[in-house]
């Protein structure tokens, strides 16, 4: 693997949730910060996004709920990224998310909450300090 390859993000979209401007903004904006970016589209599952996740390979998962149903959605889709040794997959997430719920989103495992006023330069940003690429052990050559 080339270790100057871009970081990858899967930015998604679980359950019935039909609100899908943020997630477009956010896609946008971090493919414009300089990263590869995948968007789901609406209306997937917790397993479907972890199998895209995983397929492509991605070095975070970008989730966006504006429903109301984060709490169960965010660990499932944790859950499941560990139980297919993908548990090393950052997870960030943003919407319609109650400053109640946040610690204990993270102490599930969530890295970092975004809501609505946060700045596309702030997010960006967040990215580039905290999302390391995975598989760095891989760039040793065999033989080394
Ligand atoms: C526009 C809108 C709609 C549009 C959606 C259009 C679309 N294609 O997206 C329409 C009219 C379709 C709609 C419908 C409904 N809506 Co509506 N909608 C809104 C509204 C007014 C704005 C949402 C928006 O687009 N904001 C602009 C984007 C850019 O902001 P954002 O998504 O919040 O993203 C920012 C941050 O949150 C963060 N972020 C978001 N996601 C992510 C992800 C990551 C990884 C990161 C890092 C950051 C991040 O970064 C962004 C920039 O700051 C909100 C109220 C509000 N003020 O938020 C209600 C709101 C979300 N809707 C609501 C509801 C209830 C509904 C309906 C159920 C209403 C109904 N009874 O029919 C339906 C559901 C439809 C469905 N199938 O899901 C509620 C949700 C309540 C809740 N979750 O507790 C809200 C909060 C209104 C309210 N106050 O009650 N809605």
């Amino acid at each position: 693997m080339n270790p100057e390859r871009k970081i990858r993000l899967l930015v998604g979209k679980v359950g019935l949730d039909g609100h899908d401007r943020g997630a477009k903004v956010i896609a946008r904006a971090l493919r414009d910060g300089g990263f590869e970016v995948i968007y789901t589209g609406l209306h997937q599952t917790p397993e479907m996004v972890v199998q895209t996740a995983i397929q492509e390979d991605v070095d975070a998962l970008c989730l966006s709920i504006l429903s109301g149903a984060h709490m169960t959605l965010f660990p499932r889709v944790i859950e499941l990224l560990r139980a297919q040794q993908a548990g090393d997959i950052k997870i960030l997430g943003g919407g319609i998310i109650p400053d109640d719920d946040i610690p204990r989103l993270k102490e599930a495992g969530v890295l970092e909450i975004f809501t609505p006023g946060a700045t596309l330069t702030s997010i960006v940003q967040f990215v580039r300090d905290n999302v390391p690429p995975r598989h760095l052990e891989e760039t040793h050559v065999q033989g080394d």
